[in-house]
C-alpha cells in the first residue's frame, strides 16, 4: 500500500486543484456576463476571445526549479500566482482598460496585484496587462481566497506574444537571437498599430455614447 504521506499529498493536490478550477470558472462566468451585457447595451463586442488553463504539473515543476524554490505544496501555492490562468483577447487598446474597470466593480473579487506591461513593456517588447485576482471559494473548512491570473491583451499584442513564445519554446531555431531582436523591433509596430486602430474605433463608435436602457 502507498505510504500515508503520499496519500495525504494526493488528497491535498486534488483539493487544491478543485479550488483553482472553481475560482477560474467563477471569473470566466463573470467575463462571459460582462461580454454579453456589454454587447446588448452598447452593440459592441468587447471581448474577442478567451483561453484558460490550469498550469500542468510539469510546468509547475519547471517554474519552481527556475525560481530555485523548494518543491513543497506551501512553496508552490505561496509563490506561483498563475496556477489558474485566463488570457483575454480584446480588439482595441482602450478595451483593455474597459475590462479592467468593469472587473474592479465586482465586489466579490479583488485585484491583488497589477503588472502593467502595456504602459511598461518588458525589455523584449512583451505587452499585456496582468492582474492577479483574489477569488473567494467556499470550501468545507470555510472561505478561502484563491488566486487567478488574468492576462488582458489586444489581438495585435497576442499575435506578437504567441510568436515570441513559440520562438523561445522551440529548441534549435537557427539565428534565434537575431529573430528575438527582430521581434523586439516589431513590438514598436504593434504599439503604433494599436494606437491607430483605437483612433479609427473612436470614429466608428462614439466614446461618449451611453448604454442602451434596458
Ligand atoms: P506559460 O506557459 O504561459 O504559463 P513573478 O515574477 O513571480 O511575479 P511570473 O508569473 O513569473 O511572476 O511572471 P509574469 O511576468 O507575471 O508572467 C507570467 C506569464 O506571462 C508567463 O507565464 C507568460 O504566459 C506571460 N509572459 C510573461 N513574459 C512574457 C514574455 O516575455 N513573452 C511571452 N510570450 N509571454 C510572457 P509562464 O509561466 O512563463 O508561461
Amino acid at each position: 500500500p502507498a505510504p500515508p504521506e503520499l496519500l495525504q499529498a494526493v488528497d491535498q493536490l486534488k483539493a487544491y486543484s478543485l479550488r483553482y478550477e472553481v475560482a477560474m470558472k467563477l471569473v470566466l462566468d463573470k467575463l462571459d456576463y460582462i461580454s454579453r451585457e456589454y454587447e446588448l447595451r452598447y452593440g459592441y463586442a468587447l471581448i474577442d476571445s478567451k483561453q484558460s488553463r490550469i498550469k500542468s504539473a510539469e510546468s509547475i515543476l519547471g517554474k519552481m526549479r527556475r525560481k530555485h524554490l523548494p518543491l513543497t505544496f506551501e512553496a508552490v501555492f505561496n509563490n506561483l500566482h498563475d496556477i489558474a490562468g485566463i488570457r483575454l483577447i480584446v480588439r482595441f487598446l482602450s478595451d483593455v482598460k474597459t475590462v479592467e474597470d468593469l472587473l474592479a466593480t465586482q465586489a466579490d473579487i479583488k485585484v491583488l496585484k497589477v503588472k502593467d506591461y502595456i504602459h511598461h513593456p518588458k525589455e523584449n517588447g512583451y505587452q499585456s496587462l496582468h492582474l492577479i485576482l483574489g477569488v473567494p471559494v467556499y470550501t468545507v473548512d470555510g472561505p478561502s481566497i484563491v488566486e487567478v491570473e488574468l492576462q488582458i491583451r489586444t489581438i495585435a499584442m497576442n499575435f506578437w506574444a504567441s510568436l515570441e513564445h513559440e520562438l523561445n519554446y522551440k529548441k534549435n531555431v537557427p539565428h534565434q537571437a537575431d529573430l528575438q531582436k527582430s521581434l523586439t523591433e516589431k513590438a514598436r509596430l504593434i504599439t503604433e498599430l494599436d494606437q491607430e486602430m483605437d483612433d479609427i474605433k473612436e470614429r466608428i463608435y462614439d466614446p461618449d455614447a451611453g448604454p442602451k436602457d434596458v
